[in-house]
């Protein structure tokens, strides 16, 4: 299968690159490196320092004997896109193009709109150049778990709902119900995406996917095909976040009493599930919705598991509720349907209690490189006063 990998220099793009070239799929990425400098313009890096994305393309040739094709180019750019698709023809198109921080899109307004119309834009771009292309190809889009929210209600894993209202019946989008300017973009694709899908019978996968953790895939078998990994408080995830502030020796960061919950899945398991549903497409002009999490913890229990673990290696681990900078349930219902990926046989190989271990084994080589950006892993981003001191 020929495979086009928009993001392809981020977090989940790099390793699923490396995944699918590896299967024998051919691979061809588009990627602005915008994600390397908006972490830089809050002060911080990733732990792990990166090649630049030649440098990576020719580690994965020379390690792994695998061919990348590798554009810098951005999506929002509709021609550019557009030559690139026209040019290589691909089967299937993986977005990933999108900023991905929900703290960053609440700085200011600034960072707000750069999430909205980043976002859209590059949505409505490929959906405008696949339907000149080939409207058969099929576009796996990351959509985000946090469309949904942390309703009283189970997630159930369909794009529409049967409601009653005033004794009339009908059926409505998934009722879905974000918490930050960025999820709220991924709830407005997901929207255009179906709507897409019923005026031009595009065929779609629209993952909602929960926070990744992890640094560790099949094929990063060498530092030097190593993914980014984000700590600070505007770009890393809660997971990788608190095994950082164990190597530095900070306390681990539960926001408020730490009762909000949500499903996980680590890097390598969503390799695996991402590259299951792109080897599974969905019938021609399906919009297919799936639930990719594994394991569904609060996180307090994440930090007891960090304390735990780093505790195991010879750490002195404290927690530290901090008051929590977003707008956020302290306790809540969750309950999240996963029927598609076990049916296209997804077995996740990982548990969260393992992969902590590892990640903070591959996180003290690089201790103090991490020393240096200390000051940016505690929050500042509030939802209601946007970035203090920026
Ligand atoms: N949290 C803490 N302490 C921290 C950091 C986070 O308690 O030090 C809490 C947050 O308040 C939140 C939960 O952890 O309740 C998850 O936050 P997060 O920063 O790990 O993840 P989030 O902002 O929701 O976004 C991340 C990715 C995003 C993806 C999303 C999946 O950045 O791209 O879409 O996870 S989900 O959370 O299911 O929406």
């Amino acid at each position: 299968m020929k495979v086009l990998i928009l993001g392809i220099d981020g977090y989940l793009g790099w390793p699923l690159a490396l995944r699918l070239a590896k299967r024998g799929h051919e691979v061809i990425g588009i990627d602005n490196l915008y994600t390397r400098n908006a972490v830089k313009e809050v002060g911080s890096d990733s732990a792990f320092p990166l090649p630049d994305p030649e440098e990576r393309v020719s580690f994965a040739k020379k390690i792994l004997d695998v061919d990348i094709t590798f554009y810098k180019a951005d999506v929002k750019d509709f021609y550019k896109l557009h030559e690139i698709i026209q040019r290589h023809k691909p089967d299937a198109i993986v977005h990933f193009a999108e900023q991905r921080s929900a703290p960053y899109s609440m700085i200011d307004v600034d960072h707000a709109n750069y999430t909205f119309i980043n976002n859209l834009t590059s949505t409505i771009n490929l959906i405008y150049s696949i339907i000149k292309v080939d409207p058969n190809v099929h576009i796996l889009k990351m959509g985000t778990m946090g469309e949904y929210g942390t309703p009283n209600y189970d997630i159930l894993e369909r794009p529409f709902v049967e409601v009653e209202i005033n004794g009339k019946k009908d059926k409505i989008p998934f009722p879905k119900w974000a918490s930050s300017w960025y999820h709220w973009s991924k709830v407005y694709d997901s929207y255009n995406l179906l709507w897409a899908n019923q005026v031009w019978g595009i065929t779609i996968t629209d993952i909602m996917q929960g926070p990744v953790y992890g640094t560790r895939t099949e094929e990063i078998i060498d530092d030097k095909l190593r993914t980014r990994f984000d700590f600070d408080e505007v770009w890393g995830t809660v997971v990788n976040r608190y095994c950082v502030e164990a190597v530095l020796g900070l306390p681990l960061t539960p926001y408020g009493k730490g009762g909000q919950t949500r499903g996980f899945i680590s890097l390598e398991d969503s390799m695996q599930a991402l590259t299951l549903l792109l080897e599974n497409p969905p019938k021609q002009g399906e919009y297919r919705v799936v639930n990719q999490i594994h394991e569904v913890y609060s996180v307090m229990q994440i930090a007891q598991m960090v304390k735990e673990v780093g505790e195991s290696l010879g750490m002195k681990i404290n927690i530290q509720n901090v008051k929590n900078p977003r707008i956020e349930k302290e306790e809540h219902y969750y309950n999240v349907e996963t029927n598609i990926l076990p049916s296209l046989g997804f077995r996740p190989k990982k548990k969260m209690k393992d992969e902590i271990k590892f990640i903070i084994e591959d996180l003290i080589p690089f201790k103090s490189r991490l020393e240096n950006f200390k000051r940016v892993v505690m929050p500042k981003t509030d939802w209601r006063k946007g970035r203090e001191n920026k």
